[in-house]
Protein backbone atom coordinates (compact mmCIF):
# COMPACT_ATOMS: atom_id res chain seq x y z
CA UNK A 1 0.00 0.00 0.00
CA UNK A 2 0.91 3.84 -0.69
CA UNK A 3 1.09 5.24 2.68
CA UNK A 4 1.15 8.64 0.48
CA UNK A 5 -2.13 8.37 -0.43
CA UNK A 6 -4.09 6.54 2.67
CA UNK A 7 -3.33 2.91 3.80
CA UNK A 8 -5.28 1.00 1.52
CA UNK A 9 -6.10 -2.59 2.79
CA UNK A 10 -6.27 -5.76 0.30
CA UNK A 11 -9.48 -7.14 0.25
CA UNK A 12 -10.05 -10.82 0.70
CA UNK A 13 -9.53 -12.09 -2.99
CA UNK A 14 -8.08 -15.40 -3.87
CA UNK A 15 -4.51 -15.69 -4.69
CA UNK A 16 -2.86 -16.91 -7.91
CA UNK A 17 -2.51 -20.95 -7.89
CA UNK A 18 -0.73 -23.21 -9.79
CA UNK A 19 -3.83 -24.39 -11.40
CA UNK A 20 -5.11 -20.96 -12.07
CA UNK A 21 -1.90 -20.14 -13.93
CA UNK A 22 -2.73 -23.67 -16.00
CA UNK A 23 -5.57 -22.80 -17.14
CA UNK A 24 -4.27 -19.09 -18.52
CA UNK A 25 -1.79 -20.77 -20.30
CA UNK A 26 -4.24 -23.12 -22.00
CA UNK A 27 -6.83 -20.69 -22.91
CA UNK A 28 -3.64 -17.86 -23.78
CA UNK A 29 -0.94 -20.12 -25.08
CA UNK A 30 2.10 -17.86 -24.79
CA UNK A 31 0.31 -14.80 -23.88
CA UNK A 32 0.09 -15.55 -20.04
CA UNK A 33 3.65 -13.52 -19.01
CA UNK A 34 4.65 -14.33 -15.47
CA UNK A 35 8.56 -12.91 -16.49
CA UNK A 36 9.41 -10.67 -13.58
CA UNK A 37 11.10 -7.77 -15.92
CA UNK A 38 8.18 -7.80 -18.35
CA UNK A 39 5.55 -7.27 -15.03
CA UNK A 40 7.66 -4.72 -13.65
CA UNK A 41 6.73 -2.17 -16.32
CA UNK A 42 3.48 -2.95 -16.44
CA UNK A 43 3.24 -2.75 -12.31
CA UNK A 44 4.73 0.87 -12.41
CA UNK A 45 2.35 3.75 -13.80
CA UNK A 46 4.06 6.34 -16.15
CA UNK A 47 5.11 8.77 -13.37
CA UNK A 48 6.79 6.40 -11.47
CA UNK A 49 4.23 7.08 -8.61
CA UNK A 50 2.08 3.76 -7.61
CA UNK A 51 3.23 -0.17 -8.22
CA UNK A 52 2.11 -3.03 -7.87
CA UNK A 53 3.09 -6.46 -7.39
CA UNK A 54 1.26 -8.45 -10.21
CA UNK A 55 2.57 -11.57 -10.94
CA UNK A 56 0.56 -12.63 -14.07
CA UNK A 57 -0.09 -10.77 -16.90
CA UNK A 58 -2.77 -11.88 -19.64
CA UNK A 59 -2.76 -10.81 -23.19
CA UNK A 60 -6.06 -11.63 -25.03
CA UNK A 61 -6.89 -11.04 -28.89
CA UNK A 62 -10.38 -11.66 -29.15
CA UNK A 63 -13.86 -10.74 -26.57
CA UNK A 64 -14.34 -14.33 -26.24
CA UNK A 65 -10.87 -14.80 -24.31
CA UNK A 66 -11.39 -11.84 -22.38
CA UNK A 67 -14.73 -13.64 -21.56
CA UNK A 68 -13.41 -16.15 -20.42
CA UNK A 69 -10.56 -14.73 -18.59
CA UNK A 70 -13.53 -12.92 -16.46
CA UNK A 71 -15.80 -15.93 -16.33
CA UNK A 72 -13.04 -17.81 -14.50
CA UNK A 73 -11.81 -14.86 -12.59
CA UNK A 74 -15.12 -14.21 -11.07
CA UNK A 75 -15.83 -17.43 -10.40
CA UNK A 76 -12.62 -17.97 -8.39
CA UNK A 77 -12.84 -14.16 -6.87
CA UNK A 78 -9.80 -13.30 -8.69
CA UNK A 79 -8.57 -9.42 -8.69
CA UNK A 80 -8.38 -7.83 -11.88
CA UNK A 81 -6.57 -5.18 -13.13
CA UNK A 82 -7.44 -4.14 -17.03
CA UNK A 83 -4.99 -2.23 -18.41
CA UNK A 84 -4.41 -0.13 -21.86
CA UNK A 85 -0.98 2.01 -22.89
CA UNK A 86 -0.79 2.64 -19.03
CA UNK A 87 -0.26 5.95 -19.45
CA UNK A 88 -2.90 6.87 -16.80
CA UNK A 89 -2.22 9.99 -14.27
CA UNK A 90 -4.62 8.92 -11.25
CA UNK A 91 -2.78 5.52 -10.26
CA UNK A 92 -5.79 3.75 -11.65
CA UNK A 93 -3.79 1.32 -15.03
CA UNK A 94 -1.84 -0.39 -12.27
CA UNK A 95 -2.05 -2.81 -9.33
CA UNK A 96 -2.59 -1.99 -6.24
CA UNK A 97 -1.95 -5.97 -4.57
CA UNK A 98 -1.45 -8.69 -6.59
CA UNK A 99 -4.29 -7.97 -9.10
CA UNK A 100 -4.03 -10.15 -12.84
CA UNK A 101 -3.28 -7.54 -15.39
CA UNK A 102 -5.35 -7.60 -18.09
CA UNK A 103 -3.53 -5.99 -21.14
CA UNK A 104 -5.90 -5.39 -24.11
CA UNK A 105 -2.00 -4.66 -25.99
CA UNK A 106 -2.98 -8.01 -28.64
CA UNK A 107 -6.59 -6.66 -29.03
CA UNK A 108 -5.66 -4.17 -31.97
CA UNK A 109 -7.44 -4.57 -35.16
CA UNK A 110 -9.58 -2.39 -37.12
CA UNK A 111 -13.17 -4.05 -37.47
CA UNK A 112 -14.27 -1.70 -39.92
CA UNK A 113 -14.37 1.83 -41.51
CA UNK A 114 -17.09 3.68 -43.49
CA UNK A 115 -15.81 6.44 -45.61
CA UNK A 116 -19.57 7.92 -46.21
CA UNK A 117 -20.11 8.46 -42.48
CA UNK A 118 -16.54 9.07 -41.09
CA UNK A 119 -17.72 6.17 -38.30
CA UNK A 120 -14.34 3.53 -37.40
CA UNK A 121 -15.08 0.37 -35.40
CA UNK A 122 -11.87 -1.45 -33.95
CA UNK A 123 -10.90 -3.10 -31.01
CA UNK A 124 -10.06 -1.87 -27.60
CA UNK A 125 -6.37 -1.70 -27.74
CA UNK A 126 -5.68 -0.03 -30.99
CA UNK A 127 -3.04 2.46 -30.36
CA UNK A 128 -4.51 6.13 -30.47
CA UNK A 129 -1.94 7.39 -32.72
CA UNK A 130 -2.34 3.85 -35.51
CA UNK A 131 -5.62 5.10 -35.90
CA UNK A 132 -5.01 8.19 -36.38
CA UNK A 133 -2.38 7.68 -39.14
CA UNK A 134 -4.98 4.85 -40.24
CA UNK A 135 -7.56 7.68 -40.89
CA UNK A 136 -5.11 10.10 -42.19
CA UNK A 137 -4.75 7.90 -45.32
CA UNK A 138 -8.44 8.12 -45.59
CA UNK A 139 -9.13 11.82 -45.30
CA UNK A 140 -10.15 11.61 -41.98
CA UNK A 141 -9.11 12.16 -37.91
CA UNK A 142 -9.70 10.58 -35.05
CA UNK A 143 -11.99 13.48 -32.69
CA UNK A 144 -9.16 13.28 -29.88
CA UNK A 145 -5.67 14.07 -29.65
CA UNK A 146 -3.16 13.28 -26.59
CA UNK A 147 0.26 14.13 -25.83
CA UNK A 148 0.31 10.40 -24.50
CA UNK A 149 -1.25 9.05 -28.19
CA UNK A 150 2.09 7.03 -29.06
CA UNK A 151 1.35 4.72 -26.33
CA UNK A 152 -2.44 4.85 -25.06
CA UNK A 153 -4.94 2.49 -26.66
CA UNK A 154 -8.75 3.74 -27.98
CA UNK A 155 -10.17 1.31 -25.06
CA UNK A 156 -8.12 3.36 -22.49
CA UNK A 157 -9.33 6.80 -23.40
CA UNK A 158 -13.51 5.91 -22.97
CA UNK A 159 -12.58 3.98 -19.96
CA UNK A 160 -11.10 7.39 -18.74
CA UNK A 161 -13.41 9.65 -21.17
CA UNK A 162 -9.93 11.54 -22.05
CA UNK A 163 -10.00 15.04 -22.92
CA UNK A 164 -6.87 16.34 -24.70
CA UNK A 165 -6.35 18.83 -27.42
CA UNK A 166 -8.91 18.63 -29.44
CA UNK A 167 -12.42 18.50 -27.28
CA UNK A 168 -12.60 22.04 -27.73
CA UNK A 169 -13.80 21.57 -31.07
CA UNK A 170 -14.84 17.72 -31.00
CA UNK A 171 -16.70 17.79 -27.91
CA UNK A 172 -15.97 14.75 -25.49
CA UNK A 173 -15.65 11.04 -26.35
CA UNK A 174 -19.29 11.05 -24.82
CA UNK A 175 -21.07 12.37 -28.25
CA UNK A 176 -18.45 10.78 -30.43
CA UNK A 177 -18.54 7.17 -29.00
CA UNK A 178 -21.23 5.94 -30.96
CA UNK A 179 -21.27 2.29 -29.49
CA UNK A 180 -19.38 -0.20 -27.77
CA UNK A 181 -18.59 -3.70 -26.69
CA UNK A 182 -17.89 -4.87 -23.16
CA UNK A 183 -17.33 -7.59 -21.01
CA UNK A 184 -18.57 -7.67 -17.77
CA UNK A 185 -17.36 -9.08 -14.63
CA UNK A 186 -19.06 -12.81 -14.72
CA UNK A 187 -17.91 -12.84 -18.71
CA UNK A 188 -21.15 -12.03 -20.21
CA UNK A 189 -20.61 -10.07 -23.46
CA UNK A 190 -22.56 -7.01 -23.83
CA UNK A 191 -22.70 -5.84 -27.48
CA UNK A 192 -23.76 -2.36 -27.93
CA UNK A 193 -21.43 -1.89 -30.69
CA UNK A 194 -24.24 0.32 -32.80
CA UNK A 195 -22.67 2.47 -35.43
CA UNK A 196 -26.08 4.70 -35.44
CA UNK A 197 -26.19 8.92 -35.08
CA UNK A 198 -29.21 8.55 -33.36
CA UNK A 199 -30.35 5.36 -31.26
CA UNK A 200 -33.09 6.84 -28.52
CA UNK A 201 -34.47 2.82 -27.39
CA UNK A 202 -34.24 2.94 -23.73
CA UNK A 203 -31.27 3.72 -21.59
CA UNK A 204 -27.93 5.08 -23.02
CA UNK A 205 -26.06 1.66 -21.17
CA UNK A 206 -22.59 2.63 -23.37
CA UNK A 207 -22.41 5.83 -21.23
CA UNK A 208 -22.23 3.73 -18.00
CA UNK A 209 -18.75 2.29 -19.42
CA UNK A 210 -16.92 5.36 -20.82
CA UNK A 211 -15.25 7.06 -17.66
CA UNK A 212 -15.45 4.16 -15.93
CA UNK A 213 -11.76 3.37 -15.55
CA UNK A 214 -12.16 -0.27 -15.93
CA UNK A 215 -14.51 -0.57 -12.77
CA UNK A 216 -17.90 -2.05 -14.33
CA UNK A 217 -16.45 -3.88 -17.08
CA UNK A 218 -13.38 -4.25 -19.88
CA UNK A 219 -14.14 -2.44 -23.31
CA UNK A 220 -13.24 -4.84 -25.89
CA UNK A 221 -14.39 -2.76 -28.99
CA UNK A 222 -15.71 0.95 -29.95
CA UNK A 223 -17.14 2.59 -32.52
CA UNK A 224 -16.46 6.45 -33.26
CA UNK A 225 -17.70 9.12 -35.04
CA UNK A 226 -14.72 10.82 -37.12
CA UNK A 227 -14.33 13.91 -38.36
CA UNK A 228 -12.92 14.75 -41.33
CA UNK A 229 -9.73 15.76 -41.64
CA UNK A 230 -9.13 19.56 -42.52
CA UNK A 231 -7.50 20.72 -45.79
CA UNK A 232 -6.10 23.49 -43.64
CA UNK A 233 -4.29 23.32 -40.17
CA UNK A 234 -2.50 26.55 -38.75
CA UNK A 235 -0.70 26.98 -35.45
CA UNK A 236 0.10 30.18 -33.70
CA UNK A 237 2.60 30.41 -30.77
CA UNK A 238 1.61 33.52 -28.55
CA UNK A 239 3.12 35.16 -25.65
CA UNK A 240 1.22 37.48 -23.26
CA UNK A 241 2.04 39.18 -20.20
CA UNK A 242 -0.71 38.43 -17.56
CA UNK A 243 -3.51 35.68 -17.19
CA UNK A 244 -6.03 38.62 -17.56
CA UNK A 245 -4.27 39.60 -21.19
CA UNK A 246 -4.73 36.14 -22.36
CA UNK A 247 -8.23 35.49 -21.10
CA UNK A 248 -8.97 38.53 -23.18
CA UNK A 249 -7.03 37.13 -25.79
CA UNK A 250 -9.30 34.00 -25.54
CA UNK A 251 -12.33 35.81 -25.72
CA UNK A 252 -11.68 37.90 -28.89
CA UNK A 253 -9.99 34.42 -30.84
CA UNK A 254 -13.46 32.76 -30.22
CA UNK A 255 -15.13 35.83 -32.35
CA UNK A 256 -12.47 36.02 -34.80
CA UNK A 257 -11.78 32.84 -35.71
CA UNK A 258 -15.03 31.23 -34.96
CA UNK A 259 -15.79 27.77 -36.50
CA UNK A 260 -12.03 27.29 -37.59
CA UNK A 261 -10.68 27.56 -34.15
CA UNK A 262 -9.58 23.52 -33.32
CA UNK A 263 -7.65 24.77 -30.37
CA UNK A 264 -6.82 26.41 -27.24
CA UNK A 265 -4.01 25.73 -25.05
CA UNK A 266 -1.86 27.71 -22.49
CA UNK A 267 1.18 27.22 -20.58
CA UNK A 268 3.13 29.45 -17.90
CA UNK A 269 6.79 30.62 -17.87
CA UNK A 270 7.65 27.88 -15.34
CA UNK A 271 6.30 25.55 -17.61
CA UNK A 272 8.91 26.90 -20.33
CA UNK A 273 11.73 26.78 -17.97
CA UNK A 274 11.71 22.68 -17.59
CA UNK A 275 11.02 22.36 -21.48
CA UNK A 276 14.50 24.38 -21.92
CA UNK A 277 15.83 22.30 -19.01
CA UNK A 278 15.00 19.03 -19.71
CA UNK A 279 13.83 18.65 -23.00
CA UNK A 280 16.43 21.70 -24.89
CA UNK A 281 13.46 22.48 -26.45
CA UNK A 282 13.96 26.12 -27.60
CA UNK A 283 11.39 28.75 -26.69
CA UNK A 284 10.06 30.42 -30.62
CA UNK A 285 9.21 33.64 -29.27
CA UNK A 286 10.28 36.15 -26.51
CA UNK A 287 10.21 35.31 -22.94
CA UNK A 288 6.94 36.23 -21.08
CA UNK A 289 4.89 35.54 -17.95
CA UNK A 290 2.30 32.99 -20.54
CA UNK A 291 2.03 31.46 -23.48
CA UNK A 292 -0.75 30.45 -26.11
CA UNK A 293 -0.92 27.73 -28.84
CA UNK A 294 -3.77 28.35 -30.79
CA UNK A 295 -4.61 25.62 -33.66
CA UNK A 296 -7.09 26.40 -36.31
CA UNK A 297 -8.86 23.17 -38.59
CA UNK A 298 -10.68 24.04 -41.95
CA UNK A 299 -11.54 23.74 -45.23
CA UNK A 300 -9.94 26.21 -47.05
CA UNK A 301 -6.36 27.82 -46.52
CA UNK A 302 -6.36 31.45 -48.25
CA UNK A 303 -9.78 32.20 -45.87
CA UNK A 304 -8.18 30.86 -42.50
CA UNK A 305 -4.63 32.67 -43.33
CA UNK A 306 -6.90 35.16 -43.55
CA UNK A 307 -8.68 34.71 -40.56
CA UNK A 308 -5.65 33.92 -38.17
CA UNK A 309 -3.82 37.02 -39.86
CA UNK A 310 -6.10 39.50 -38.95
CA UNK A 311 -6.79 38.12 -35.66
CA UNK A 312 -2.90 38.57 -34.39
CA UNK A 313 -3.24 41.63 -36.36
CA UNK A 314 -6.12 43.03 -33.53
CA UNK A 315 -4.40 41.14 -30.83
CA UNK A 316 -1.33 42.55 -31.24
CA UNK A 317 -1.85 46.26 -31.86
CA UNK A 318 -4.17 45.99 -28.90
CA UNK A 319 -1.08 44.37 -27.06
CA UNK A 320 -3.39 41.82 -25.69
CA UNK A 321 0.29 39.67 -27.32
CA UNK A 322 3.15 40.62 -26.72
CA UNK A 323 4.76 38.14 -29.28
CA UNK A 324 4.17 35.22 -31.81
CA UNK A 325 5.13 32.91 -34.15
CA UNK A 326 2.51 31.16 -36.56
CA UNK A 327 3.20 27.51 -38.37
CA UNK A 328 1.40 26.79 -41.52
CA UNK A 329 3.88 23.95 -42.49
CA UNK A 330 3.88 20.35 -40.76
CA UNK A 331 7.46 20.12 -38.88
CA UNK A 332 6.93 23.71 -37.52
CA UNK A 333 2.94 22.84 -36.71
CA UNK A 334 4.86 20.15 -34.95
CA UNK A 335 7.41 21.72 -33.37
CA UNK A 336 5.13 24.37 -31.76
CA UNK A 337 2.57 21.31 -30.31
CA UNK A 338 5.83 19.93 -28.58
CA UNK A 339 6.04 22.83 -26.29
CA UNK A 340 3.01 22.05 -24.94
CA UNK A 341 2.32 18.78 -25.48
CA UNK A 342 5.86 17.57 -23.85
CA UNK A 343 5.02 19.63 -20.50
CA UNK A 344 4.40 15.79 -18.99
CA UNK A 345 7.51 14.45 -19.95
CA UNK A 346 9.72 17.65 -18.71
CA UNK A 347 7.83 17.31 -15.93
CA UNK A 348 8.57 13.85 -15.02
CA UNK A 349 12.79 14.64 -14.85
CA UNK A 350 11.94 17.38 -12.69
CA UNK A 351 11.55 14.89 -9.72
CA UNK A 352 8.41 13.48 -7.90
CA UNK A 353 4.95 15.22 -9.47
CA UNK A 354 2.20 15.52 -7.80
CA UNK A 355 -0.61 16.30 -10.46
CA UNK A 356 -3.71 18.45 -10.53
CA UNK A 357 -6.30 17.91 -13.39
CA UNK A 358 -9.08 20.80 -12.17
CA UNK A 359 -11.96 22.53 -14.15
CA UNK A 360 -13.05 25.36 -13.03
CA UNK A 361 -14.73 29.10 -14.21
CA UNK A 362 -12.14 30.25 -16.47
CA UNK A 363 -11.49 33.00 -14.87
CA UNK A 364 -10.42 31.45 -11.82
CA UNK A 365 -7.80 28.62 -13.30
CA UNK A 366 -4.88 30.16 -12.51
CA UNK A 367 -5.26 31.83 -9.61
CA UNK A 368 -5.46 28.45 -8.18
CA UNK A 369 -1.71 27.75 -9.27
CA UNK A 370 -0.94 31.59 -7.86
CA UNK A 371 -2.58 30.24 -4.79
CA UNK A 372 -0.62 27.02 -4.06
CA UNK A 373 2.29 28.55 -4.98
CA UNK A 374 2.32 31.15 -2.13
CA UNK A 375 0.57 28.42 -0.05
CA UNK A 376 3.60 26.00 -0.31
CA UNK A 377 6.20 28.71 -0.38
CA UNK A 378 9.70 26.73 -0.46
CA UNK A 379 8.30 23.54 0.45
CA UNK A 380 7.70 22.96 -2.95
CA UNK A 381 10.76 22.63 -5.89
CA UNK A 382 8.29 23.84 -8.63
CA UNK A 383 4.37 24.91 -8.93
CA UNK A 384 3.45 24.63 -12.67
CA UNK A 385 0.22 25.69 -14.37
CA UNK A 386 -0.66 24.86 -18.20
CA UNK A 387 -4.00 23.35 -19.59
CA UNK A 388 -7.00 23.70 -21.67
CA UNK A 389 -8.12 27.03 -21.79
CA UNK A 390 -10.56 26.54 -23.75
CA UNK A 391 -12.56 23.89 -21.68
CA UNK A 392 -11.81 25.82 -18.68
CA UNK A 393 -9.58 23.18 -17.52
CA UNK A 394 -5.88 23.55 -15.93
CA UNK A 395 -3.25 21.35 -14.87
CA UNK A 396 -1.76 22.06 -11.52
CA UNK A 397 1.69 20.06 -11.21
CA UNK A 398 3.98 20.39 -7.86
CA UNK A 399 7.00 18.60 -8.06
CA UNK A 400 9.86 17.88 -5.17
CA UNK A 401 12.82 15.98 -4.91
CA UNK A 402 11.64 12.89 -3.94
CA UNK A 403 8.30 11.69 -2.49
CA UNK A 404 6.77 14.12 0.19
CA UNK A 405 4.19 13.15 2.44
CA UNK A 406 4.65 16.29 4.53
CA UNK A 407 4.15 18.21 0.82
CA UNK A 408 1.44 16.03 0.32
CA UNK A 409 -0.75 17.11 3.24
CA UNK A 410 -0.02 20.90 2.94
CA UNK A 411 -1.37 20.61 -1.32
CA UNK A 412 -4.38 17.96 -0.61
CA UNK A 413 -7.05 18.92 0.94
CA UNK A 414 -6.14 22.40 0.43
CA UNK A 415 -6.75 21.85 -3.89
CA UNK A 416 -9.97 20.18 -3.21
CA UNK A 417 -11.56 22.97 -0.78
CA UNK A 418 -10.31 25.56 -3.55
CA UNK A 419 -11.76 23.88 -5.99
CA UNK A 420 -15.17 23.06 -4.58
CA UNK A 421 -15.51 26.80 -2.90
CA UNK A 422 -15.46 28.13 -6.75
CA UNK A 423 -17.28 24.41 -7.64
CA UNK A 424 -15.14 22.87 -9.95
CA UNK A 425 -14.14 19.55 -10.67
CA UNK A 426 -11.04 17.68 -8.69
CA UNK A 427 -10.79 15.67 -11.94
CA UNK A 428 -11.73 17.21 -15.22
CA UNK A 429 -9.80 14.40 -17.45
CA UNK A 430 -7.90 12.12 -16.11
CA UNK A 431 -10.55 10.45 -13.67
CA UNK A 432 -10.14 9.55 -9.89
CA UNK A 433 -8.35 6.15 -9.95
CA UNK A 434 -6.27 5.15 -7.00
CA UNK A 435 -5.47 9.01 -6.25
CA UNK A 436 -8.37 10.71 -5.77
CA UNK A 437 -11.23 8.19 -5.33
CA UNK A 438 -11.12 9.44 -1.92
CA UNK A 439 -12.46 13.12 -2.86
CA UNK A 440 -14.74 12.37 -4.90
CA UNK A 441 -17.15 14.30 -2.36
CA UNK A 442 -15.52 17.61 -2.71
CA UNK A 443 -17.18 16.95 -7.16
CA UNK A 444 -20.06 15.07 -6.41
CA UNK A 445 -23.24 14.61 -3.77
CA UNK A 446 -23.43 11.48 -1.13
CA UNK A 447 -26.50 10.86 -3.70
CA UNK A 448 -24.74 10.54 -6.37
CA UNK A 449 -22.14 8.55 -4.61
CA UNK A 450 -24.54 6.17 -3.69
CA UNK A 451 -26.16 5.33 -6.77
CA UNK A 452 -22.28 4.81 -8.63
CA UNK A 453 -21.64 2.12 -5.68
CA UNK A 454 -25.20 0.32 -6.29
CA UNK A 455 -24.40 0.21 -10.45
CA UNK A 456 -21.04 -1.37 -9.21
CA UNK A 457 -22.77 -3.73 -7.18
CA UNK A 458 -25.12 -4.77 -9.41
CA UNK A 459 -22.49 -5.16 -12.60
CA UNK A 460 -19.96 -6.70 -10.60
CA UNK A 461 -21.14 -7.85 -6.91
CA UNK A 462 -17.72 -9.70 -6.49
CA UNK A 463 -15.64 -6.68 -6.77
CA UNK A 464 -13.21 -7.83 -8.89
CA UNK A 465 -12.91 -5.26 -11.34
CA UNK A 466 -10.14 -2.73 -10.56
CA UNK A 467 -10.74 -3.05 -7.07
CA UNK A 468 -9.59 -0.09 -5.07
CA UNK A 469 -10.09 2.61 -7.29
CA UNK A 470 -12.65 5.32 -8.58
CA UNK A 471 -15.00 4.67 -5.73
CA UNK A 472 -14.72 5.96 -2.22
CA UNK A 473 -13.32 3.55 0.61
CA UNK A 474 -16.60 4.36 2.29
CA UNK A 475 -18.87 2.78 0.03
CA UNK A 476 -17.36 -0.81 1.00
P1 LIG B 1 -4.39 3.06 -19.00
O1 LIG B 1 -3.50 4.10 -18.43
O2 LIG B 1 -3.81 1.74 -19.26
O3 LIG B 1 -5.67 2.89 -18.06
C1 LIG B 1 -6.39 4.01 -17.60
C2 LIG B 1 -7.65 3.52 -16.86
O4 LIG B 1 -8.54 2.90 -17.78
C3 LIG B 1 -7.36 2.46 -15.81
O5 LIG B 1 -8.28 2.63 -14.76
C4 LIG B 1 -7.64 1.15 -16.53
O6 LIG B 1 -8.03 0.13 -15.65
C5 LIG B 1 -8.76 1.53 -17.45
N1 LIG B 1 -8.78 0.81 -18.73
C6 LIG B 1 -7.83 0.81 -19.70
N2 LIG B 1 -8.24 0.08 -20.76
C7 LIG B 1 -9.47 -0.39 -20.46
C8 LIG B 1 -10.43 -1.20 -21.14
N3 LIG B 1 -10.22 -1.66 -22.37
N4 LIG B 1 -11.60 -1.47 -20.52
C9 LIG B 1 -11.85 -0.99 -19.27
N5 LIG B 1 -10.99 -0.23 -18.59
C10 LIG B 1 -9.82 0.07 -19.17
N6 LIG B 1 -5.54 12.51 -20.51
C11 LIG B 1 -6.47 13.38 -20.95
O7 LIG B 1 -7.65 13.23 -20.65
N7 LIG B 1 -6.13 14.44 -21.74
C12 LIG B 1 -4.85 14.67 -22.12
O8 LIG B 1 -4.59 15.65 -22.80
C13 LIG B 1 -3.86 13.76 -21.68
N8 LIG B 1 -2.58 13.92 -22.06
C14 LIG B 1 -1.63 13.07 -21.59
C15 LIG B 1 -0.32 13.28 -21.96
C16 LIG B 1 0.68 12.44 -21.49
C17 LIG B 1 2.10 12.67 -21.92
C18 LIG B 1 0.34 11.37 -20.61
C19 LIG B 1 1.39 10.44 -20.09
C20 LIG B 1 -0.97 11.16 -20.24
C21 LIG B 1 -1.96 12.00 -20.72
N9 LIG B 1 -3.30 11.82 -20.38
C22 LIG B 1 -4.25 12.68 -20.85
C23 LIG B 1 -3.69 10.71 -19.49
C24 LIG B 1 -3.86 9.35 -20.23
O9 LIG B 1 -3.10 9.31 -21.38
C25 LIG B 1 -5.29 9.11 -20.58
O10 LIG B 1 -6.01 8.94 -19.39
C26 LIG B 1 -5.53 7.91 -21.48
O11 LIG B 1 -6.88 7.94 -21.91
C27 LIG B 1 -5.24 6.58 -20.83
O12 LIG B 1 -5.24 5.56 -21.83
P2 LIG B 1 -4.39 4.21 -21.62
O13 LIG B 1 -4.70 3.31 -22.75
O14 LIG B 1 -2.98 4.52 -21.38
O15 LIG B 1 -5.08 3.64 -20.32
C1 LIG C 1 -2.04 17.24 -20.72
O1 LIG C 1 -2.98 17.94 -21.08
C2 LIG C 1 -2.31 16.01 -19.92
O2 LIG C 1 -0.87 17.47 -21.06
C3 LIG C 1 -1.35 15.78 -18.76
O3 LIG C 1 -3.64 15.93 -19.54
C4 LIG C 1 -1.54 16.74 -17.63
O4 LIG C 1 0.52 16.03 -16.71
C5 LIG C 1 -0.52 16.62 -16.52
O5 LIG C 1 -0.77 17.19 -15.44
ZN1 LIG D 1 -4.86 17.52 -20.28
Amino acid sequence: SDPAHGTVQRLPFATISQQDLEFFKQLLPGRTITDPDLLESCNTDWIKSVKGSSEVLLRPQSTQEVSQILRYCNERRLAVNPQGGNTGLVGGSVPVFDEIILSTALMNRVLSFDHVSGILTCQAGCVLENLSNYLEERGFIMPLDLGSKGSCHIGGNVATNAGGLRLLRYGSLRNTVLGLEAVLADGKVLNCLVALRKDNTGYDLKQLFIGSEGTLGVITAISILCPHKPNAVNVAFLGCSSFQQLLETFQCCRGMLGEILSAFEFLDASSMKLLEKYLKLVNPITESPFYIVIETAGSNAAHDEEKLHSFLETAMSSSLVTDGTVATEESKIKALWAMRERIPEALRHDGYNYKYDISLPVEKIYQLVTDMREHLGDRAKNVIGYGHIGDGNVHLNVTSPTKDPALLAAIEPFVYEWTARFRGSISAEHGLGLKKKNYIHFSKPPEAVAIMGNIKSMLDPRGILNPYKTLPDCLR
